[in-house]
């Protein structure tokens, strides 16, 4: 693995680079200053084989999938954001709400994990949401369930009455597994309030993970990026999602999630480059030496970007997903319906190993 990072010195052409690849080399944390460097670097090439590295020194070539479905119960929602296309008012003529049997027909054996998340529907009580946890839990025992963002959970928590602690420890109890990373968007509150001014700020977003892990309850984390944040927003996004996991190490996975402008209020936003994509995976794996996992969501990446991005720090290219609206109803093209064999096949032309795991990265098959 050494020999990525033979002749280093001479080959790189940003040789700010090379202070980076020094501390990646000898396991030192990067600083803020750091961070500043790889978002400003145009040699893509030597960023990429450092991200490659330190993804490498940590699960060498793997790269994990799962068989996972999303179901997305409503997309009625009490508050409206600007970035998305999924939320609905009741009297939209596309909203909808789907039937406990709905979500149940749904499923099937060879689901491996379930993501749940939708609107916060203004007259559903915190006992309807725990039902579906429950029907789906006793229908699919062998799956994990990783069920609802922090912002839905603060939702609950007004709803009900209920302090967080009571509301996560309640959809523990009635079967969910891992809570997965979004909502997060972006945690700068200048930009937070031109993106998504009515909803949960990101202190008490934070603040709902950190009680979800003392609970033992593993999660993962977002940023959406590719709208109006800065380098530097990025930066302290990634910062402060460090520094909680240095605190309670409950986080497997962060996700960074490309702003798709269609049928938003944030349209008219011009599209990044790639490379700005490529710098944001890279940043992730380097800075977030504490979290195990850095995914490329091909959903809004597109599965040939994907690619790319696994020799950018990338060790897990999510899963079959079967269904995906939140990202598509804002104008991804991605395709659904992507197999197993799509993904083991995606993942070795790559030149990785695939890995078929569960929610919670336990090891279920090793495609060699
Ligand atoms: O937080 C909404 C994003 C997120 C748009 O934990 C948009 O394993 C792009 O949380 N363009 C939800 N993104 C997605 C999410 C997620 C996805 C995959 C895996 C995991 C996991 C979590 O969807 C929201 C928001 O950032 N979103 N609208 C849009 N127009």
């Amino acid at each position: 693995m050494e020999k990525l990072l033979d002749n280093f010195d001479e080959f790189c052409i940003d040789k700010n680079l090379i202070l980076i690849k020094d501390k990646v080399l000898s396991n030192k944390r990067l600083s803020f200053k750091d961070a500043e460097i790889i978002m400003k670097t145009n040699d893509l090439n030597s960023l990429g084989i450092i991200a490659r590295y330190k993804k490498f020194s940590k699960d060498g070539d793997k790269i994990y999938f799962v068989v996972n479905r999303h179901i997305n119960p409503t997309n009625i929602c009490a508050i409206s954001c600007k970035f998305c296309a999924f939320g609905k008012t009741m009297k939209s003529p596309d909203a909808y709400e789907m039937s406990i049997d709905k979500i149940l027909s749904l499923l099937d054996d060879e689901l491996k994990e379930i993501h749940i998340v939708g609107g916060l529907h203004p007259n559903w009580k915190f006992d309807k949401y725990l039902e579906i946890i429950g029907e789906v839990s006793n229908a699919l025992p062998t799956a994990h369930i990783k069920a609802f963002t922090a912002v839905e959970i603060d939702w609950f928590s007004e709803i009900s009455g209920f302090s967080y602690q009571k509301v996560i420890e309640k959809l523990m109890e009635a079967g969910v597994d891992a809570l997965p990373g979004g909502g997060a968007e972006v945690f700068a509150p200048e930009v937070r309030k031109k993106i998504c001014s009515p909803k949960t700020d990101g202190d008490s977003w934070l603040e709902v993970h950190r009680e979800a892990h003392k609970l033992g309850l593993p999660s993962n984390a977002t940023i959406l990026y590719g709208h109006l944040e800065s380098i530097y927003d990025v930066i302290d996004h990634l910062d402060q999602l460090r520094n909680l996991q240095d605190e309670t190490n409950g986080f497997l996975a962060f996700i960074p999630v490309l702003f798709q402008p269609y049928n938003t209020m944030l349209k008219d936003i011009k599209p990044f480059p790639f490379s700005y994509d490529l710098k944001v995976h890279a940043l992730s794996r380097l800075y977030l030496d504490n979290f195990p996992h850095i995914k490329a969501y091909w959903i809004t990446l597109g599965e040939k970007a994907a690619q790319v991005a696994f020799h950018f720090g990338v060790s897990d290219a999510d899963g079959t997903i079967v269904s995906e609206k939140i990202i598509h109803d804002a104008g991804a093209r991605s395709e659904i319906g992507h197999t197993r064999e799509f993904f083991v096949r995606m993942i070795k032309d790559s030149g990785y190993l695939p890995i078929e795991r569960d929610a919670l990265y336990n090891e279920l098959k090793v495609y060699d």
